[in-house]
């Protein structure tokens, strides 16, 4: 009988050997790939999301969870077929023009994955033109902008207008984050939403698609 919550825990210990080796046990077991996920390694990253944002866990410990969590993931992944992938929606994830700060970015994406969602991460520098690109080919339910810069966070309000210019505002909403950037700078550039940190984030894409 699989042990879920041993499996939680190791995603939260950021054991990742723990974790493979109990995933690699439950699915020797028989345990449906989908439960695996749902049960034992979604719930530790939520909890790991939880402890974040309150402060009583700090980034190099997430990265690690997020890594024991991918460390599972990758075992249970070649079972399920594409199209039974839990998905809670498609994000497209970048750093913007002229801004090459990636950790905060990465952490972002690493847990809105852990949480379910698949996430086109476009990297650093990424221009409007670049963003808009992204939402026509992967038609995805939100578009997450970083920015660690003064001076790049201007480039947010460029990758709206454009999806305006576009036509392909109203299809997406539009989440920004960083250092510098605050709720009054999302509300006067057009955002729908702002995240202080990468669980607030996640959070915050969860409400966002309802
Ligand atoms: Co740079 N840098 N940097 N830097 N750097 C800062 C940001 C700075 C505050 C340092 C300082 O002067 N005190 C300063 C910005 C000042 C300003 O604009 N107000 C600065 C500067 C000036 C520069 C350069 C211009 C320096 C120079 O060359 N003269 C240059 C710019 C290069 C460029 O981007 N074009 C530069 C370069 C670099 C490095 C390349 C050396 C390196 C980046 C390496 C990398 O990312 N791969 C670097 C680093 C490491 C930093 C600091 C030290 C750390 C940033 C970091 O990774 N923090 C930073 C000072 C600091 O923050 N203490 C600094 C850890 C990370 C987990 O936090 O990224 O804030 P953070 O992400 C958080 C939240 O912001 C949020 O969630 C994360 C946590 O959960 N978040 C989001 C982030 N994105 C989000 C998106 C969301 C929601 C939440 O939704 C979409």
């Amino acid at each position: 009988m699989a042990n879920f919550e041993e499996l939680s825990n190791a995603v939260i210990a950021g054991n990742e050997a723990k974790v493979k080796e109990l995933t690699q046990k439950a699915i020797d077991e028989g345990v449906e790939a989908i439960d695996i996920i749902n049960e034992g390694l979604i719930p530790g990253m939520t909890v790991v999301g939880t402890r974040f944002k309150a402060g009583e866990m700090f980034v190099p410990e997430v990265l690690m969870s997020a890594r024991a969590m991918q460390g599972g993931m990758e075992l249970v992944k070649p079972l399920i077929a594409d199209t039974d992938m839990p998905s809670a929606g498609t994000v497209v994830l970048g750093t913007v023009k002229g801004d090459l700060h990636d950790i905060g970015k990465n952490l972002v994406g690493m847990m809105m994955e852990s949480a379910g969602f698949k996430v086109i991460n476009m990297g650093v520098d990424v221009s409007a033109e670049k963003f808009v690109e992204a939402v026509k080919e992967h038609k995805p339910q939100v578009v997450a902008l970083s920015a660690l810069l003064t001076t790049t966070m201007l480039a947010m309000k460029d990758v709206i207008e454009l999806l305006k210019e576009e036509g392909l505002r109203d299809d997406v909403k539009v989440l920004v984050g960083g250092a510098p950037v605050s709720q009054d700078f999302a509300d006067e550039i057009g955002a729908d939403g702002y995240a202080p940190d990468a669980a607030s984030a996640t959070d915050l894409v969860k409400s966002l698609l309802g």
